[in-house]
């Protein structure tokens, strides 16, 4: 029964009557639309896809550092680099933001970081995608958070407590950071013919990687009948992408440039726009650590956490003095 209300990705979903009394209790409170709590019963299941789902978000966001704090050392004024100072900033409490929502779920913060190191975890295909000069900071913020927004704000409401109050939090920050984009893409697409051709071609270097975000089309999307079941998602792939594509083009239209796809029309009778697919081919090379920056990516990743270890020895020793000295008084 439950099942017939889940958009069909072709991922069966067991109906109410088919599951044991303390799941189908909890099934019918997610239904409901009760937030489940840290010390709540849980399925395994519903844990685990938290657990996957909440630290790929928080790798995302700290992984997502690295394309834009390549640029705070040549952002144009002073003004554009504490900007994106402060945006780069955001990034690292999201992430600790939702490294603590994970961490509810019974799983340290080491072991997330041993997953993302060791490549066993993802984290958002678009960041491996290199930022190549000024406009590609505009077009991350505009496309890169804008999709990251659309995705978001369903999230706010979530079934699991410590994650859709993350969220709430996060979307506030998250549409500053479209909004501070959208500025660059302005000042680019308005500025000089030169300034107007390094936006365009963010656009179209962007525009697909973008589009990719959302993960895999809904009829290859492995976890969303079940996860939009627990309400861990709230929409469909296909659904928030079509969103996206619908709130981008007015705005690629005001700044005067192309989707780099000529498919892209209104369609009166959809209500939508039309829009051709990304290459699903190059997104699956990308997620199994194949795109451009991936090895970068891990490996500063991986630098930064050998760097730090001094310092968490640090902590960890000051920690266990003042444990030792508690102890003694
Ligand atoms: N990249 O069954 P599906 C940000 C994987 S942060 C990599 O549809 P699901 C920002 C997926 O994990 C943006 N992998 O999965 C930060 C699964 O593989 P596994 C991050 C992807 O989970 C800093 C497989 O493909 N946002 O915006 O139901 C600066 C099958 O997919 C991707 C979030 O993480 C991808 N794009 O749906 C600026 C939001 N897509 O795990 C901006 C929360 C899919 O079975 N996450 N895969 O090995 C979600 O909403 C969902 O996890 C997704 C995927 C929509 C992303």
């Amino acid at each position: 029964m439950y099942a017939q209300m889940v958009k069909s990705t072709g991922h069966a979903v067991r109906a109410l009557e088919d599951m044991e009394p303390q799941e189908r209790a909890f099934q019918e409170r997610i239904n409901a639309g009760e937030k489940i709590e840290p010390k709540d019963w849980m399925p395994e299941g519903y844990r685990k896809t938290l657990v996957r789902q909440i630290s790929q978000h928080a790798h995302s966001e700290i992984v997502g550092q690295l394309p834009e704090g390549n640029w705070i050392t040549r952002a144009p004024t002073l003004e554009r680099k504490a900007i994106l100072l402060a945006k780069v900033q955001d990034e690292a409490g999201h992430g600790l933001y939702l490294y603590c929502a994970a961490e509810t779920l019974g799983v340290s913060r080491d072991e997330l970081y041993e997953q993302l190191h060791s490549g066993k975890a993802k984290y958002s295909s678009i960041f491996n995608y290199p930022t190549l000069n000024w406009a590609d900071i505009g077009a991350v913020g505009w496309l890169v958070d804008g999709a990251a927004i659309m995705n978001q704000v369903p999230l706010q409401r979530t079934s699991f407590g410590p994650y859709s109050r993350a969220m709430i939090r996060i979307c506030k920050e998250e549409s500053f950071h479209q909004r501070q984009g959208y500025d660059i893409m302005m000042k680019m697409a308005f500025g000089s013919e030169a300034q107007k051709r390094m936006a365009q071609d963010a656009l179209n270097r962007f525009w697909w990687p973008s589009l990719m975000m959302f993960g895999p089309s809904d009829k290859d999307s492995i976890h969303s009948a079940q996860s939009m079941a627990w309400k861990i998602k709230l929409n469909t792939n296909d659904e928030l992408r079509q969103k996206f594509v619908d709130q981008t083009v007015p705005q690629a239209e005001y700044l005067g440039l192309t989707i780099p796809d000529e498919n892209v029309k209104w369609n009166e009778e959809r209500g939508h726009y039309d829009y051709t697919d990304p290459d699903w081919n190059e997104f699956f090379e990308v997620i199994k650590g194949n795109g451009p920056c991936n090895k970068e990516r891990m490996d500063a990743r991986v630098k930064a956490w050998e760097d730090g270890a001094w310092f968490r020895e640090g902590l960890m020793a000051h920690a266990e003095k003042a444990n030792t000295a508690e102890a003694a008084e």
